[in-house]
């Protein structure tokens, strides 16, 4: 038993739905607090202070800031995607927390304050705007647009903060907290298997791919299933099949990614024709003007679709998150840390978003990518070897010890 195993071990039950082995911790819910109660609980061990900021972010404070030049912080996220797996923001947080506990056992007293932080709602998996705690942080959102965010039984942001005894008049950019803040390193399970190809525990992040998500209603026209003739339907289940298709297509196209994932048919009957059909696109690319080109050629084949079976579209987008660039100097220094503890950390890329590729519009950022040998992510299947996880931690130890070290 290690003290990183012991705290995977306590966090590992919560929030997790028995049926599908997943994680379904949405922010503001009762898993989220049984998360952060546990996160309050593992600073609290370590002699830390924990606390909140305006955005409902938990900051847990190795030195208080603002006492000893830029704090460093570690952490990451600790909600889930529906049915996701346990490492995809947890590993950062535990391991955030372990690497503190490595560096005060080894006599290690930092010369500047060190946080672990743990950003709310970064899958936005309930509000539907991903890293929607650092974005507010950062001003990256509007907190007005932010507290009127509706989750799909229609309590607002600001509803299930006040629930869970959170001010929402809070939200906003946090510019005095921001300029406390030095540098931020979040380790992130890989969500890829380049690490294991590559033969190597942990890796260091290049950048982030630019993404997006868009939402298109079809509204169409209900009828009976069992009597109005084929070429009198006006089925909104038909121009979204074939935006679907055209997804796929334009992502293989362009060199890009682009999924729909999440659908709802309205009202969803198995013998009528539904009314309108939700749907929400994700689309990835290496660059901005490629990410553009995937969502014209999906929205031209989701609007000719949709003229065909005179059905109305419209088109939204809910969530943009620009290319991200680390910092290089940061990120070779890591590289340069870790080399000198006998770790060669490749750099790589990441199709994947996270708080970090928000919060490095504001401050140098870096991420450090613990090896998942199936590469698979955002599932139950998620998983990496315990040996990678503590090769992650020794190498988060090394980079705190490293920048908040004078
Ligand atoms: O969607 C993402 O890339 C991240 O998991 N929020
Ligand atoms: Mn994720
Ligand atoms: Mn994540």
């Amino acid at each position: 038993m290690t003290f990183f195993t012991e705290l995977w071990d306590e966090l590992l039950p919560v929030g997790r739905d028995a049926g599908s082995g997943g994680y379904r911790r949405y922010s503001w819910t009762e898993a989220d607090a049984g998360c952060r109660a546990w996160a309050e609980r593992t600073a609290a061990g370590l002699g830390m202070q924990a606390g909140y900021d305006g955005n409902g972010n938990l900051w847990a404070w190795w030195r208080p800031p603002g006492s000893a030049g830029p704090a460093v912080v570690t952490g990451s996220h600790l909600d889930s995607v529906p049915d996701g797996g346990a490492f995809d923001g947890p590993l950062g947080v535990i391991s955030g927390f372990a690497a503190i506990g490595k560096l005060r056992a080894a006599g290690f007293r930092p010369a500047r304050p060190v946080a672990v932080a743990a950003f709310t709602e970064e899958e936005g998996a309930r509000f539907g705007v991903a890293c929607l705690g650092s974005r507010l942080l950062t001003g990256a959102i509007d907190p007005d647009a932010a507290r009127a965010l509706r989750d799909a039984a229609g309590i607002s942001l600001a509803g299930a903060m006040s629930a869970a005894g959170r001010d929402p008049a809070l939200l906003g950019r946090d510019d005095e907290l921001l300029a406390s803040l030095g540098a931020y390193v979040e380790l992130h399970v890989e969500q890829g298997s380049a690490l294991a190809g590559l033969d190597a525990a942990v890796g260091v992040a290049e950048g982030i791919w630019a993404h997006g998500r868009w939402r298109l209603d079809f509204a169409g026209r209900a009828d009976h299933a069992g009597t109005i003739r084929l070429a009198d339907r006006r089925d909104p289940m038909l121009p979204y099949a074939k935006t679907v298709l055209a997804a796929r297509q334009a992502a293989a196209d362009l060199g890009g990614l682009a999924t729909f994932g999440k659908v709802q048919a309205v009202p969803g009957g198995v013998n009528a024709i539904s009314s309108a059909v939700h749907a929400w696109l994700d689309a990835r690319a290496p660059d901005e003007a490629t990410l553009l080109a995937v969502l014209d050629q999906v929205v031209d084949a989701a609007t000719q679709a949709s003229a065909a079976h005179q059905v109305r579209l419209s088109v939204s987008r809910e969530s943009a998150s620009p290319l991200v660039t680390f910092d290089p100097e940061l990120a070779a220094r890591l590289v340069g840390v870790l080399d000198r503890e006998g770790i060669t950390a490749p750099v790589l890329p990441t199709g994947a978003g996270h708080d970090a590729g928000v919060l490095a519009a504001r401050l140098p950022a870096a991420m450090l990518f613990v090896r998942n040998p199936t590469g698979v992510s955002h599932s139950p299947a998620e998983h990496a070897d315990l040996a990678d996880c503590e090769a992650g931690v020794a190498a988060l130890a090394a980079v705190l010890a490293d920048l908040a070290g004078s």
